[in-house]
């Protein structure tokens, strides 16, 4: 059916007609994407099918990477794109007056995910596809994904996001291949030929269905699967003789506790409520692959001692480390195998990635929720505690504390990271810095303990959908400047380098950006009626609302600046749009009062005539993928200001950079990377350095209220938060006011003069275009290095030892 054009148009109204039961003319936009889709996923399924097929036959080495969130975005376009048929759809559409990129709009966004780290795992599934590497995804189908975030009155509000309502065009649902996860009971043992059996009564039963989606290579026949697993109702057969009021009542429950299973993604915060439900979304995660991926290997394989040589687990962040003890019961209970057997499998079958240094982001889960919710996976955990401690007690005798700082269980709380350490045979951070201060202060001890597990595999982003797909047009001058070689080898990007220079590339490339911001430009008036003049530098931070990525810094500086201009009415700067998109999590009070903060002094700047439109301010709702790719392509300066030694890595900032933006950041996670490769002079960094953060929280903070009383542009924007400046309304920004005077965990204040001295020089800079131009060219040369398919390569053979198969 993609043949050739015509094969597609007539293949394409048949479908049309015969899925909608309507004329032609009468389809909707959403019907017309959901005839594209289903013929996309049936043009793959024949490949999907093979690449099964190889993978079994082949017998090669598989690697599960299990992750709570897979942050998805649309995928119809790049499934086009990665199978090379865009082309041809858009021309067959187009002469039956039907527009592709209206077609594709209609997708909703998968946003299975909070941030990186679910987007992340939505890069590496392109790459391993990409790469022909034999890789699946393993998540949860949650029927409402990461909430919907509603604008009013300047504060956020939440609405569940039903993004199932329509269906989903990529899945196949698979019953045949449920499994039963198993909650609460009792377990009792006893023993039998010498060994003890352990026995889980009185559990409650929950059936995980899953459903698959393909996963397209580009340009290759690879077509890999993710797995996402839907909790239903165990209990198939009623018996209605049986059934009184106080059964149905109960079946009644029973049902809709167990459809919660995969009802809501998490937001990232922390809050108390739902521990319980996300603990069982875990173990629901967990239980269900291990399940499916055990019962496929024993299909090509009796001899369980060849699980490490034939299957990988990863296990992204502590979220799925319940993936050790429950491979430990499926090893021993299921398959009757004794411990230390068992043990040894699993520790080298396990990898984990950390992805946080937050102490409040570091799972602990309470010992009596863990063993009233999940009683054999708690003895086994526990045991596993005790050997651990027996062996520590042997080589540091009488060191308490510690043990105790290493233990899996301490203090009535079981502590999922050193869980993970401990059952995994590779841990590795997502940056050099990031992976360094696992080895030197959060993870010392056990780094000390068991060096050879520690590695680094810095971040990494797929150019395909960040550069080829958002970026189209900026994709064509590139491989006219160097042909076409980087497209499937990203490093090849460096051709770049010796043209930074060169005045049609330097023209053609200001063409495209120039263009891409009047498209965005278009978007923002229409979206939110505000007027932004694209010739304007963009300043743009997108990202999760947090203290610790600092939105405040920035809105600082636009105090400051509005502050400048009104002062003095007769200078002019280059006029910026300032660009924000973010949600808060729905607890996090803070972060929330950022987002009205920005609303408010929007409100005050953009309505502003005597400051004749030299700034702007625009907060995207909803802020998701398809809005970064919307973005991203139309921005100047990228703002990556963390406190420094807090993100982990960033990945926003490669996003950035590879569509030539150039970045104004901190001494802080993949930031420093990214200067590394480019060089100093490419990239404006400021502000305090990791060690003189982490030498401050040792030595208990600085005084902030000293910046504010020395700093007279800071005293007078604090003081604008509480005195009604830009408040006209009845609020006030006390919470923030405080954060900041008493503590600034974070060093806003203390980085405040760097930041604004950068963003001075960013200002000179761009007023020299053909420079400016250089640098970006300079930011695209050097990013091929941060895309997702390095990355991926490197947990290949570093990692997973796996190796491509060819379709
Ligand atoms: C991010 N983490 C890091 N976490 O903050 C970022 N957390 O520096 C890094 O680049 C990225 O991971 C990829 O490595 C997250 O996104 C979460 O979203 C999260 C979700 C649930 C609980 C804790």
């Amino acid at each position: 059916m993609f043949r050739n054009v015509d094969a597609f148009k007539e293949a394409y109204l048949e479908r049309l007609v015969n899925m909608h039961g309507k004329g032609v003319e009468e389809t909707t936009p959403s019907d017309q994407y959901a005839t594209l889709g289903a013929m996309v996923r049936e043009y793959v399924s024949r490949n999907w099918i093979t690449t099964n097929n190889q993978y079994r036959d082949k017998g090669e080495k598989q690697v599960y990477y299990l992750s709570m969130e897979f942050l998805l975005g649309k995928l119809l376009k790049s499934n086009l794109m990665n199978l090379g048929i865009r082309e041809l759809c858009e021309q067959g559409l187009d002469e039956l007056g039907i527009d592709l990129d209206r077609i594709e709009e209609q997708e909703p966004d998968a946003g299975l995910g909070n941030g990186g780290l679910g987007r992340l795992a939505a890069d590496f599934l392109d790459s391993m596809a990409s790469l022909r590497l034999p890789g699946h995804g393993c998540g949860i189908r949650y029927k409402y994904g990461l909430f919907e975030q509603k604008i009013i009155d300047g504060y956020q509000v939440e609405i569940p996001d039903y993004w199932l309502r329509e269906g989903n065009v990529w899945e196949l649902r698979k019953s045949d291949k449920a499994v039963e996860v198993r909650f609460g009971g009792r377990v009792t043992s006893y023993e039998k030929d010498d060994q003890l059996t352990f026995v889980h009564e009185d559990y409650e039963p929950v059936l995980a269905v899953p459903y698959d989606m393909p996963i397209v290579g580009y340009q290759n026949q690879t077509v890999n699967s993710l797995r996402l697993w839907s909790a239903e109702s165990a209990i198939k057969d009623f018996d209605f003789n049986q059934m009184n009021d106080h059964n149905y009542h109960r079946l009644i429950e029973y049902k809709k506790a167990t459809e919660a299973i995969s009802e809501f993604l998490y937001p990232d915060d922390s809050t108390e409520e739902g521990k319980r439900l996300r603990l069982k979304q875990q173990y629901f995660l967990v239980s269900a692959n291990l399940q499916s991926i055990l019962c496929r290997f024993k299909r090509m394989n009796n001899d369980l001692s060849e699980l490490p040589n034939k299957v990988a687990i990863h296990t992204n962040d502590t979220h799925p480390v319940l993936a050790i003890p429950e491979l430990m019961r499926l090893l021993m209970d299921q398959e009757g195998l004794g411990w230390d057997e068992a043990w040894s499998i699993t520790k080298k079958t396990i990898s984990y990635t950390n992805h946080t240094l937050m102490a409040e982001a570091l799972e602990r889960w309470s010992v009596d929720l863990m063993q009233t919710l999940l009683p054999r996976i708690y003895m086994i955990i526990d045991e596993i505690n005790e050997r651990f401690c027996k062996t520590l007690w042997e080589t540091y005798p009488g060191q308490w504390e510690k043990i105790r700082h290493m233990a899996i269980i301490a203090d009535g709380y079981v502590n999922m990271a050193n869980l993970a350490v401990v059952g995994s045979y590779s841990v590795n951070g997502v940056s050099k810095l990031h992976s360094t201060i696992l080895k030197k202060e959060l993870m010392k001890p056990f780094y000390e303990w068991e060096p050879h597990k520690f590695n680094n595999k810095t971040n990494g982003i797929t150019h395909r959908r960040w550069l080829m797909y958002a970026n189209p047009d900026l994709t064509s001058v590139i491989t006219e400047a160097i042909g076409s070689t980087w497209l499937k080898n990203p490093s090849d990007l460096m051709n770049l380098q010796s043209l930074t220079n060169d005045p049609s590339l330097q023209q053609a490339s200001a063409y495209v950006k120039r263009h891409n911001k009047e498209r965005l430009s278009n978007h923002i008036a229409d979206q939110y009626g505000i007027s932004v003049d694209p010739d304007s530098i963009f300043d743009v931070q997108i990202k999760r609302m947090h203290a610790y990525k600092r939105q405040l810094l920035n809105v600082f500086h636009i105090m400051d600046l509005y502050r400048r201009i009104k002062e003095n009415p007769k200078s002019r700067i280059t006029p910026r749009t300032f660009i924000f998109g973010g949600k808060a999590a729905p607890s996090y009070h803070l972060a929330k009062s950022v987002v009205k903060l920005i609303h408010t002094i929007a409100d005050v700047i953009n309505n502003d005539k005597s400051i004749n439109d030299q700034i702007k301010v625009v907060f995207i709702r909803n802020y998701g993928v398809s809005d970064s790719e919307r973005i991203i392509p139309a921005s100047d300066i990228s703002e990556q200001i963390s406190t420094a030694s807090k993100e982990a890595s960033g990945t926003g900032n490669m996003k950035f950079m590879m569509n030539g933006a150039v970045t104004i950041g901190t001494h802080d996670g993949a930031n420093i990377e990214i200067a590394e490769a480019v060089g100093e002079e490419n990239i404006f960094l400021f502000g305090l350095k990791p060690n003189e953060v982490l030498s401050y929280y040792e030595n208990g903070g600085y005084h902030a209220r000293e910046m504010y009383n020395q700093d007279p542009r800071l005293k007078q924007i604090l003081d604008q938060l509480m005195n009604g400046t830009f408040v006209k309304e009845d609020v006030d920004f006390k919470s923030i006011y405080y954060s900041l005077i008493d503590h600034d965990e974070f060093f806003v204040l203390k980085d405040f003069s760097a930041y604004i001295d950068t963003q001075q020089r960013i200002a000179k800079a761009y007023a020299d275009q053909k420079e400016w131009r250089r640098m970006s060219l300079h930011n695209i040369a050097h990013s091929g290095k941060f895309s997702s398919d390095r990355t991926i390569h490197e947990y290949a053979s570093g990692i997973w030892q796996l190796e491509p198969v060819f379709i």
